[in-house]
């Protein structure tokens, strides 16, 4: 950094002082939500006060409950509804008069553009039903979705709910093999994906990997194949698989009428990274997860029909379904997608869209901010980001100095930050300000939002007090929640429901497995995972997954994985091993170990370390002391380790990753 790129020393000294930020009055005299009774307003009408969140839809047929809890926890909402996503986030705004505006404007990594109304959108997604609809796929038949950051993936999306059919899109950035275990998961006999894509300039096969992942589904898969490169890369076509393009020029001009789904209807699954091997196959239903995703869309992204809202994250997690796609569509806004990676051809490129599209509202992850902060200001800096009038995080904590950095190089000291605390399973934001009430704390992530009831305890349940560390827990259910585990009721349980709820006496207490402190004004900051899960640059893996795929590779006797501090990416992935006898420690078994753990995950999930070690540090009960490996990775002071059965091996690790 030159000297020039410094922030000036009074802002610096200014910024450390003030621990808090407050909203314009320019900025809460135009926001969605600026009266703070609305806290009142919900907790005093509780559980009715989610029909604001409803009304922002329209419905086929009126519900009759809100909230049914008959069968706790197995919560259903706005039952007897009916409605359908799509038409919600398409027919109805082009009824209203507004086919003309666009609603996703795309750009490709090699700046290619293209950009759909909402009446071409709508199109566009009635074809691709007719489509799906000729394959064979009936309502309630799951679509896996295998694609990158293209218009057809939304399409695909949108195109799957008009006609019933739940998707489930599985990350571009996954494995072979881990597509294969989410479509024999979901008994997926439909697949989307698509020749290649390109990332940093290169053109990427996909074609080969899904090909891959299909030899390991049981059953008889149809695949259906997007052109994304033109003529770059060759690509045959196999039996049961079909161009894209080809079968859409079949349909068109095709009007596909959008099913009536009950609200309580599954919307989609979305599989994410929990403490076992097997990913767990989160399931949403149509009516609670679109009015919560429209709702904080509009209650704290701010969003608005003219807006030009860009959230630059990838339509494969959680984050891109609900603030990509439905949140934002459903209240008939322009959404901003774009393929490629933030360094692409330069390291100005976001501010480059965000210039030239005009973006109003940004919502990104502290990864990125990381990165860009690392970068410098000079990139922003060529940019007019004046555009912006609010700024979002989500995915992981962010550091105060991250978010002042963001605050003063992208938001211009000018747009209010909203630090969002979710998760793939409450389907929308759960913890962050309001942005147009009150103010902001740099790292704390805010109060829960109205009607969500977050706690912080200790671990026999009890509440814990203002700034001491405990879990964080949610006593009443939301729209939003995840409705169960696919085809395992009992899994979802025992991962959110068993730690602290009261089953004798009908209480219910739901356990996203973060630990959070909670400070005198209510503010929540959250502390991490407390469950093996690692989350590398805001995406959830669990350890077990990636231990499997170490100890599965030939010459690997034992490994423990754990997550370390990492600069950029917040946690990374550290593994320490134990080598099988007549093997070494050497580097073609750790080329060979990172390969495996890509092979089965995919490159996201890439050791930053492979240590081998004669023995793992355990406690005299045999337990591997994860906790004093996470310590080591960190570079953490290690405190007294001579109660373990093998302090020894302590130190020759340690000495290892710190590369002495
Ligand atoms: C939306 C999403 C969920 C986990 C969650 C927590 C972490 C998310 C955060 C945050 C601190 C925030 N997390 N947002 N931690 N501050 N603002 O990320 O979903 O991929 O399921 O991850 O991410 O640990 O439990 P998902």
């Amino acid at each position: 950094m030159s000297g020039d790129d410094d922030p000036p020393v009074e802002l610096e000294a200014r910024l450390a002082d003030q621990e808090t930020f407050e909203p314009s009055a320019e900025f809460v005299s135009q926001a969605n939500v600026s009266d703070p009774a609305i806290y009142d307003e919900f907790e005093q009408n509780w559980p009715e006060c989610w029909e604001r969140a409803a009304d922002l839809l329209s419905w086929d047929q009126e519900y009759d409950t809100v909230l049914d809890d008959g069968n706790k926890p197995f919560y259903e909402w706005f039952t007897g509804g009916e409605l359908n996503a799509s038409a919600n986030c398409l027919d109805r705004h082009v009824e209203e008069g507004r086919g003309d505006e666009l609603a996703i404007q795309w750009e490709g990594e090699l700046g290619d553009t293209r950009e759909f109304t909402y009446s071409e959108l709508l199109r566009e997604v009635e074809e691709f039903a007719a489509v799906l609809g000729d394959l064979g796929v009936r309502e309630d038949d799951v679509v896996t979705l295998y694609l990158p950051m293209i218009p057809e993936l939304p399409i695909a999306m949108l195109a799957c709910a008009r006609i019933g059919a739940p998707h489930s899109v599985v990350f571009a950035g996954f494995s072979a093999d881990a597509l294969a275990t989410r479509m024999n998961a979901a008994d997926s006999d439909h697949l989307v994906t698509c020749d290649g894509y390109y990332r940093r300039g290169d053109a990427l096969d996909h074609k080969e990997k899904a090909d891959e992942g299909l030899e390991s589904v049981t059953g008889d898969t149809t695949t259906v194949v997007v052109d994304r490169l033109g003529d770059e890369l060759d690509h045959s076509l196999g039996e049961d698989q079909y161009d894209y393009d080809d079968l859409v020029a079949e349909q068109e001009g095709a009007s596909v009428d959008p099913v009536s789904r009950d609200a309580e209807d599954m919307l989609f699954l979305m599989y994410t990274s929990g403490t076992t091997g097997e990913p767990k196959g989160v399931k949403h239903t149509t009516g609670g997860y679109l009015s919560y995703a429209a709702w904080t869309s509009h209650a704290v992204l701010d969003v608005e029909p003219d807006d030009t809202y860009w959230c630059a994250a990838d339509i494969g997690w959680i984050t891109g379904h609900s603030y990509i796609v439905y949140g934002p569509l459903a209240l008939g806004t322009t959404s901003v997608m774009y393929e490629g990676t933030p360094d692409y051809p330069e390291k100005d490129r976001l501010w480059e869209l965000v210039e030239d599209y005009g973006v109003d509202i940004f919502y990104t992850a502290p990864t990125a901010i990381r990165a860009f902060m690392k970068w410098g200001q000079d990139y922003p800096k060529e940019h007019d980001l004046s555009s912006l009038r609010l700024l979002g995080t989500v995915g992981e904590p962010i550091n105060p100095r991250a978010w002042k950095w963001y605050y003063t190089h992208i938001g211009g000291e000018e747009c209010p930050i909203v630090d969002t605390w979710w998760q793939t399973e409450t389907g929308g934001m759960m913890i962050t300000t309001l942005p147009g009430i009150g103010e902001m704390k740099p790292g704390s992530a805010g109060p829960p939002l109205p009607g969500i009831d977050a706690r912080i305890v200790d671990s026999g349940g009890e509440e814990v007090g203002a700034g001491d560390a405990g879990y964080l827990t949610v006593d009443n259910p939301w729209p939003g929640m995840l409705r169960t585990l696919y085809n395992n009721d009992e899994r979802f349980l025992e991962e959110y429901w068993r730690e602290y709820s009261d089953p004798d006496a009908d209480e219910w207490v739901y356990f996203p497995e973060d630990g959070a402190k909670i400070d005198s004004d209510g503010y929540i900051t959250i502390l991490g995972r407390v469950d093996d899960v690692i989350n590398v640059s805001g995406h959830r893996l669990g350890t077990m997954e990636i231990e499997s795929a170490i100890v599965g590779t030939e010459g690997v006797a034992e490994a423990a994985v754990v997550g370390g501090d990492h600069d950029l990416k917040g946690e990374a992935v550290y593994a320490y091993v134990i080598v099988e006898d007549g093997y070494e420690g050497s580097d073609e078994l750790r080329e060979r170990i990172i390969e495996g753990v890509e092979e089965a995950i995919g490159p996201i999930a890439r050791p930053e370390e492979v240590v081998f070690t004669p023995e793992l540090p355990k406690t005299r009960s045999g337990k591997i002391m994860r906790r004093l490996l996470e310590d080591i990775a960190s570079g953490n002071d290690l405190g007294d380790t001579s109660t373990l059965r093998n302090p020894d091996v302590v130190d020759d690790i340690a000495a290892q990753v710190r590369g002495d």
